[in-house]
């Protein structure tokens, strides 16, 4: 298995909106520190060799840590830095496509919104779905909105683990339980507190309880 459940009880997206002083480096260790399950690097605005030569710096980062790396949406990046995994959108490559440019050991992610995208996902070789925008979210415009009851149809219509994403914090993540989600997806939550350790470990915490994930 390329991943499972407990890769995906906390996954830490990234974004350099709020680095305040501090470097996405510093930021993304603190998150492991505090004990975050998967990375993915999420880089819209950087030039391609700023990217690769980030990528190549957090993913050894998250390899001293045991976590999984994911790149978000650039194959040509994730194959280079040597990351664990992949993620593309609806409006990306389909991952059927990406699996037969990246072979078997990489772990591809497929963001899905509908019963029959995360069918269709599946089918095509996604390793885990994300599943959102369960909350209002400030981070990402043009989301698509998603009920509780849609998110729990796509997790029994698949296998495949499927990670929660969009506005999910402390006080809402357990909003999510008895959805059947693995775990939650976080950016801002994580990346905009001033204590990003302290938040990872206090969302970790609440993840494993609200999956019925004891601690590892
Ligand atoms: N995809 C759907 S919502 C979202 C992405 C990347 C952003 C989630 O960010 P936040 O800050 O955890 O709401
Ligand atoms: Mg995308």
């Amino acid at each position: 298995m390329r991943c499972d459940s407990s890769t995906m009880k906390l996954y830490a997206v990234t974004d350099r909106s709020w680095l305040g002083g501090r470097t996405l480096y510093e930021q993304v260790e603190e998150a492991l520190l505090g004990g975050v399950t998967c990375v993915q690097l999420r880089e819209k605005n950087l030039s391609e060799e700023a990217f690769l030569a980030e990528a190549i710096s957090i993913g050894r980062l998250c390899r001293k840590y045991g976590v999984p790396f994911i790149i978000n949406d650039n194959l040509e990046i994730a194959q280079k830095c040597g990351a664990d995994g992949v993620h593309v959108g609806q409006d990306d490559m389909r991952p059927d496509e990406v699996r037969r440019r990246v072979g078997d050991k990489m772990i591809i992610g497929v963001t899905a919104h509908t019963v029959a995208e995360a069918i269709e996902a599946q089918k095509r070789g996604a390793d885990y779905l994300g599943a959102g925008a369960v909350f209002q979210t400030g981070t990402k415009s043009n989301t698509v909105a998603l009920s509780y009851e849609t998110l729990q149809a796509i997790c029994a219509s698949v296998q495949i683990p499927v990670v929660a994403i969009g506005g999910i914090a402390k006080s809402n993540l357990m909003a999510l339980a008895g959805s059947g989600v693995s775990g939650v997806a976080v950016v801002s939550a994580i990346f905009a507190a001033e204590d990003v350790r302290t938040a990872s470990a206090e969302l970790l915490e609440l993840s494993g309880k609200m999956t019925g994930q004891m601690p590892a």
